[in-house]
This record gives C-alpha cells, structure tokens and sequence, in this order.
C-alpha cells in the first residue's frame, strides 16, 4: 500500500505521533494508502513555518511580477499532470473520472489568471479633504492562511483559495479532507516542489478535523481561515476564529432551487434538472436538490425527467462512459439513506430509485439509485435540509410570485436555476432569488472570472473572479504631511481638526 508524508516547511515528513491513517477507494471499498495522522504538533510546526516563510527569507522579497509567473508555473505543471491528479481524485472520492479530468484540465486557468493578477493589485492616492498632504492606500497580504477543505473536489477547492492567496502574497497552511488527502500530496511534489515554492509558503497537514483542524483555526500567527465544508463545521470555525479576530470566508451547503417554468425548452430543461442533482452523484454544494416545476407542465415534465434519470449508467468510476458513481464517503452514504427513509416517512412519493444500487443495478458498495420524490411540500425536511447525494425533491408551483417565495423560503442561499424563454422573467426572477448564482438556462457553470459565494447559511465571502483578492488583502493608509512648518496649539492638531 502506498504510504504518503506530508509536507511541511519544504520538506517531507511524517506526522509527529507517527501514526498513518488508510483511505480507501469508494468505489470497491479497499483502502490503498496511508495518510500521515497529524495533530496540534504538527500544526504548530506548519503555522510557524507558514509565519516565518511570510515575514522573512524568499517569499517577501520576491516582486509581485515574480509570483505571478511562479503561479502560471504551476498551472503549466498541473496541465502535465492533469491525467494522473485526476485519476488519484477518482481513487479517493469515487466521482467521475470524466468530470474530474475536465476538472483538472480546467484548472490551470485558475493559476494562469491569479498569475496574471498578481502585479495588477493597486492601492489608490486619495485627495482627503487637508491642506498640504499626500494619502495613498497600500494592498497588503493578510499575512499566514488556513485553508479547510473537503472531498468533493479536493484540487479544485484548492484552487480556488490558493491561487489568489499566493497573487496576494500570502502564506497557507491547507488540511485537506481525510477522506482525500492523496492528491493534494501529489500535488505538492508534481506541483509545489516542481516550481519551485520557496520552503514554508505552501504547507500541508493531513488528518482529522477535531484533532488537527481546531489547533489551525485557533493558531494565533494564523490572519485568516479560508473553509470550504458542511454548514455546522462551518459555524464552528467560523465562531473559532473569532476568538482571534481572523478573517473568514467560509463556503458551505446548499438547498439550491432549480425553477422550470412552463416556457422553457423542455428538452433542456429536464438536461438541466438531471445535471443539477444527479452529476457528482448530487454531492456538489451547488446541487439543484428542489426541483420547482410549474403546475402546468408538472406531469410532462416529471415523466421525461423519470425516463431520462432511469437511463443512468451506474458504474466504476475511472470509466468514462460511467454516468453516475459511488457516495464518497461511508457516513455520507448513511446520511443519503437516512434522508430517503425521512422523505418516504413525511409522505413524499418515491417515483424513481429510492435506495441503494445492486452490483447487478452496475451499484455495489456506497451506490444509491437516482432517486426522484414527487408531492413535495416545501416546508418538510427533505426540501429544507441538505443531503449531498442523488436525490431530488420535485416541488410543484403555480406562478412566478409562488416560485420566488418557494425559492426564498430556506436557509441556505448558495445556487439557482432558472428555465425560461422570457427575458423578463428571467431578470425579474435573477433580481428576486436570494442567492449568490443564478443560473438562466444552464446550470452548475463556475468561472474563474465569476466570483462565487453564498447569501445566508450558504457563506461568507466571495471565491473566484478578481473580487476573491481583496479576501487575501488589507488596506493601509498612508498620510504625509508636506506642508513646511507647524506652529499652533500641539495638543490639538490643525489637520485631525475633524478626525
Ligand atoms: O464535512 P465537514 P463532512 C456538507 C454535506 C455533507 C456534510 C458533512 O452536507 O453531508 O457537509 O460532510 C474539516 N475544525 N458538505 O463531514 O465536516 C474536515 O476534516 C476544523 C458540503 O465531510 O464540514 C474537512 O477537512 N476543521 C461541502 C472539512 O472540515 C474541521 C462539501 C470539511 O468537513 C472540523 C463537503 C473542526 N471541528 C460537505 N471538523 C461543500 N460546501 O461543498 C471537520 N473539519
């Protein structure tokens, strides 16, 4: 079995209580490597390595130009390795190996775009309103980062954190998910090491959240924690890091509405609403798990839905004709079961699946069925709650204002569709939803030049696009006084006459 280090302080090591913990394989269930089991030791090492390499040594005194071109380095070495990363992925979440390869092709873009950003961050001179001064902002790195990650897409979700902290100037220390922690490992020697990071700019600590995350979160040489995870994980962080004033930005779950209205193409539509659920097994944040259909296309529309999602073409995921995969993790795999049992228990009708896949169904360990509840009411749990699997909950509406209210009426806030053809409508309900994406006629679309966020429980704090820099910047204020001369009462100062 492969036995992977971590990486910390440039160098590759084991955890400090020598311990390793197995991750296995979702989809035959077999464990194949070892993962290094750190705790609070190794996460003081990595924090003083990511403070020390952020105030002295190579990474200070590199010009903004220079990490720009570091960082499209490492987007050309991930392109290199775009097969092998994805193929890890798969090993250790059980996605697609299709949409993980699009993943890591499409990664590099991130590291090319960050890159270019780099020396394009500005601070402004501002005319205050004294006589004889000169006042300019300066953008400057927040200092040593925290990034929290999960397993759905572990490189990904990296990558939308890591880039834009290093164009900043940043540190991190990254605590990947214990249920994938290997490619991120390949990463730091196909990637980091390759490119050549300075030692302590990019550290890595694997294990478990309680044990080894906490000790990060609550580090005091730590500015800030970028987190990307479940809601209640989210809340404690968050409420960790406030003991130390660190800035958070914080990316948690989701309820997404997905709003079919009776003018949309309805071939699309249903394509629309399958992907939005049942791609990534419906483990996405951003998955489209209520489904509203308009009253007057309801039963059209759920009978094409139903025939298009029985069609999917369960199997091992490192096949690329394979349509829908294993359930990452096994407790995630209870947690969908449980949800099902729930939804059946407040009266909601099965019409598709609706338990787990047999081997002969292309299923086995971890697979549950494309599962479809009709006669939903908005107000039951397996509307209001998220489960992160492939489960949709089809939810029957009568006009636009029912639509918005459904839509709306939720804790979450992360994603939404919207299927029209009408241009009103579709501006008139992307004004209205609370959420940080609407969708018009697609769905699950993510950019690196579109930021991407969550209103309410959903997050804080905006990935992607040139916004997500200012989360890794701090703004100082610099004043100079060039008037010759001072004279008048010291104890009041002339120019703070109206500080
Ligand atoms: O996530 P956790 P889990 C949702 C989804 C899923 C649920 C639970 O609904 O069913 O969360 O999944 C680390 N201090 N999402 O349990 O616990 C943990 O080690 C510091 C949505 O896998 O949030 C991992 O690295 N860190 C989501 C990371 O937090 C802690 C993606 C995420 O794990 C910690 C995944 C602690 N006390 C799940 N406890 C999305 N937004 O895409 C755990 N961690």
């Amino acid at each position: 079995m492969k036995r992977y280090q971590t990486y910390i302080d440039g160098k590759w090591t084991d955890a400090a209580s020598g311990k390793v913990f197995e991750t296995s394989d979702p989809y035959t269930g077999e464990p194949w490597a070892l993962v290094p089991e750190c705790d609070a030791r190794d996460a003081e090492l990595a924090c003083n390595a990511a403070a020390r390499a952020f105030e002295s040594g190579p990474w200070p005194a590199m010009t903004a130009t220079a990490r720009g071109r570091l960082l499209r380095k490492m987007g050309d070495l991930i392109a290199k390795h775009a097969k092998h990363l994805a193929e890890i992925e798969v090993r250790d979440n059980g996605k697609l190996i299709s949409e993980m390869y699009a993943q890591t092709q499409y990664l590099p873009e991130w590291y090319y775009y960050y890159g270019g950003l780099a020396d394009k961050i500005t601070g402004q001179t501002i005319p205050v309103d004294k006589p004889d001064h000169f006042c300019y902002t300066l953008k400057e790195p927040v200092g040593p980062c925290v990034f929290i990650t999960p397993w759905n897409s572990p490189l990904m979700l990296v990558g939308w954190k890591l880039a834009p902290a290093l164009a900043a100037g940043c540190t991190v220390v990254i605590k990947p998910s214990e249920f994938t922690s290997a490619s991120l490992l390949e990463f730091m020697k196909l990637v980091v090491e390759e490119a050549g990071v300075p030692p302590g700019v990019i550290n890595v600590v694997t294990g478990f959240g309680a044990v080894v995350g906490e000790p990060l979160v609550t580090h005091p040489k730590i500015a800030k924690v970028a987190f990307t995870g479940g809601t209640a994980t989210g809340a404690r962080v968050n409420e960790l890091a406030a003991r130390t004033f660190k800035k958070v930005s914080l990316e948690l779950g989701g309820k997404s509405p997905n709003i079919m209205f009776d003018d949309c193409i309805l071939d699309e539509a249903v394509n629309g609403a399958i992907s939005g659920i049942f791609a990534a097994t419906g483990q996405t944040c951003i998955a489209g798990s209520r489904l509203l259909v308009q009253e007057s296309i309801h039963d059209k529309f759920v009978e094409k839905l139903v025939e298009v999602a029985a069609s999917a073409k369960l199997g091992n995921p490192q096949l690329f004709e394979t349509q829908v995969g294993p359930v990452t993790t096994p407790p995630q795999y209870q947690k969908i079961l449980g949800y099902i049992d729930i939804a059946k228990g407040e009266g909601a009708k099965c019409v598709l699946g609706g338990g787990p896949a047999t081997a002969a169904e292309g299923g086995g360990k971890y697979f549950v069925k494309p599962t479809i509840f009709t006669g939903v009411n908005n107000k039951m749990r397996i509307a209001q709650e998220e489960v992160f699997g492939p489960v949709l909950s089809v939810i029957k509406f009568k006009d636009e204002a029912e639509a918005i209210q459904i839509a709306n009426d939720i804790a979450y806030g992360l994603g939404s569709g919207v299927w029209t053809q009408s241009v009103r409508r579709a501006t008139m309900m992307a004004q209205k939803i609370k959420a940080g994406t609407v969708w018009v006629n697609t769905y699950r679309a993510v950019s690196f030049t579109m930021p991407f966020g969550g209103y309410k429980a959903s997050g804080l704090g905006r990935e992607n696009g040139a916004e997500a820099i200012e989360g890794y910047l701090q703004t100082k204020s610099v004043w100079i006084n060039n008037a010759v001369g001072g004279g008048g009462n010291p104890f009041v100062m002339k120019t703070a006459s109206n500080s």
